[in-house]
């Protein structure tokens, strides 16, 4: 650090430096972020002081935070919005660690390490009765969750010594997005990865084939990260009321999409949140599709009762603020992120949104109508503002099943090549894929019609070229 300060012109043309140097969107078809709305930046800019992680210091913003929870369950179809659960947190990352951090602690609480290596039965074959209507005591694996025990009682102490616990798994669908990978790392979990079907979508046999005893829970995604697909929710729904697992949707990006789409227009008409009793959590990020600022996630659980297993176990006591307890994962979180969520949900209503959705499915439609004149085509069809184009070789060539390793690894290649030339020629940010070779456009509320003829003018030169 320098001794002297420097004026305040001095940085801020340091700052102008920098930021020159950034994108403001123009030509991003990467990413799932967006310019945020101008009043979300007003009410960021507001609340900038704000830490909703001392919530009496800061009581305001802990009622806004309470009521955006409110909201965001309301339009997941919470049948009692009042009673879910949830906070902001920085993203669809944490949203994902904090809800299997919520499985795994519940799955050692109530479960316990049975060793076991039997497959976990389904509730038919027990003709149980649901988990909530059970006494403690009855409840398989453990008699009583482990904070009420004494330390002497505790499982640990119990277990013969020769007996190592079985690594908890997590189910969840191959298309699953990378933060999962991490989970995987920090918890000791092991992920098992269900198949998915041609439309980018789990199959649900597959996903039930994989629970054991060791399941801590399930996955489902709505709007993955690569083609925008939304798993079968409603099986997934039933595949964990059976086996008595939580169920924790990935709506990262789909969350502030699918509600909004229009049925008649898209042919969507499958339900993917709390309207399904499955469904035990859902994450929707108000930094993609919400129009809010970065960092802004979510996450909703249905009612506080279903971390009655968990919340102690990362719960603290914190004598020193002016609350009593905390149990979300970070400490400190930004308010100014929780009044631009607030301040965009409130300004915009459902018909903002929808109008949003609509607007990025015009794109949609004009970027495959433009798209299928220079002879390509996507790679599926979009179910929502992410579009898929497989150039690898030809506009038919489905590096799916059947190409041979050669083939890909070529595809491959012309892809990135493809994609390189489009930032260096053009300016065009383009995504690539992970499953296939093959462009990947993320069509969000910053880009126009004109934006996508010109990047598929260019991308027509250079396939023209190559
Ligand atoms: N779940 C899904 C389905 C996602 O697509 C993503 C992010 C996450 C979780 C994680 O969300 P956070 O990145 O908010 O923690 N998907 C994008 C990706 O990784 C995020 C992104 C956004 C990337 C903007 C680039 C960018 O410019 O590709």
């Amino acid at each position: 650090m320098d001794e002297n300060g420097l004026s305040e012109e001095e940085v801020l043309a340091k700052l102008s430096f920098f930021s020159d140097s950034d994108t403001n969107f123009k030509k991003v078809l990467s990413s799932m972020c967006t310019v945020p709305h101008p009043i979300a930046v007003r009410a960021y800019h507001q609340f900038i002081h704000s830490n909703v992680g001392d919530p009496g210091l800061f009581q305001g913003t802990a009622k806004m935070e309470k009521e955006v929870i409110e909201i965001v369950a309301g339009f997941l179809n919470h049948p009692n919005p009042a009673t879910a659960f949830g906070h902001l947190t920085s993203g669809g990352t944490e949203s994902n660690i904090e809800a299997v951090l919520h499985m795994k602690n519940r799955f050692v609480a109530f479960q316990g390490n049975s060793g076991s290596s039997e497959p976990r039965k389904s509730e038919e074959s027990k003709a149980e009765r649901p988990e909530t209507e059970r006494p403690e005591t009855e409840r398989p694996g453990t008699e009583r969750p482990e904070t009420e025990r004494p330390e002497t009682e505790r499982p640990e102490t119990e277990k013969p010594e020769t007996e190592k616990p079985k690594k908890p798994n997590l189910v969840l669908p191959k298309t699953a997005h990378f933060s999962f990978k991490k989970i995987a790392n920090m918890f000791g979990i092991e992920l098992k990865k269900a198949e998915v079907d041609s439309q980018s979508r789990v199959i649900p046999n597959s996903a039930e084939s994989q629970i054991d005893e060791n399941t801590i829970g399930l996955i489902g995604i709505a709007g993955n990260t690569e083609f925008g697909a939304c798993d079968p929710i409603d099986k997934l729904s039933e595949i964990a009321l059976k086996y008595r697992l939580p169920l924790h949707i990935d709506a990262a990006f789909g969350g502030f999409v699918y509600p909004f789409l229009d049925p008649a227009r898209s042919g969507f008409d499958s339900k993917f949140s709390f309207d399904l009793p499955g469904v035990s959590s859902v994450s929707a990020d108000p930094h993609k599709m919400g129009l809010s600022v970065i960092p802004a996630g979510i996450l909703v659980f249905r009612d506080r009762s279903f971390l009655d297993l968990s919340l102690d176990k990362i719960k603290v006591k914190t004598p020193y603020l002016t609350s009593r307890y905390q149990s979300t994962l970070t400490g400190t979180r930004p308010g100014a992120a929780v009044a631009a969520t607030y301040a965009v949900m409130k300004h915009l209503g459902r018909e903002g949104y929808r109008k949003n959705v609509a607007y990025c499915m015009d794109l949609t439609d004009h970027f495959q109508k433009e798209l299928e004149r220079t002879g390509l085509k996507p790679y599926l069809k979009p179910q929502i503002n992410i579009v898929t184009v497989n150039i690898g070789a030809g506009p038919d060539s489905g590096t799916g099943p059947g190409k041979g390793a050669k083939e890909i690894e070529a595809a491959r290649e012309k892809t990135d090549k493809i994609r390189s030339l489009l930032l260096e020629k053009y300016g065009w940010n383009v995504s690539a894929a992970k499953t296939i070779p093959a462009l990947r456009f993320v069509l969000m509320p910053h880009v126009t019609k004109e934006d996508i003829n010109g990047v598929i003018s260019d991308l027509k030169k250079l396939l023209d070229d190559d």
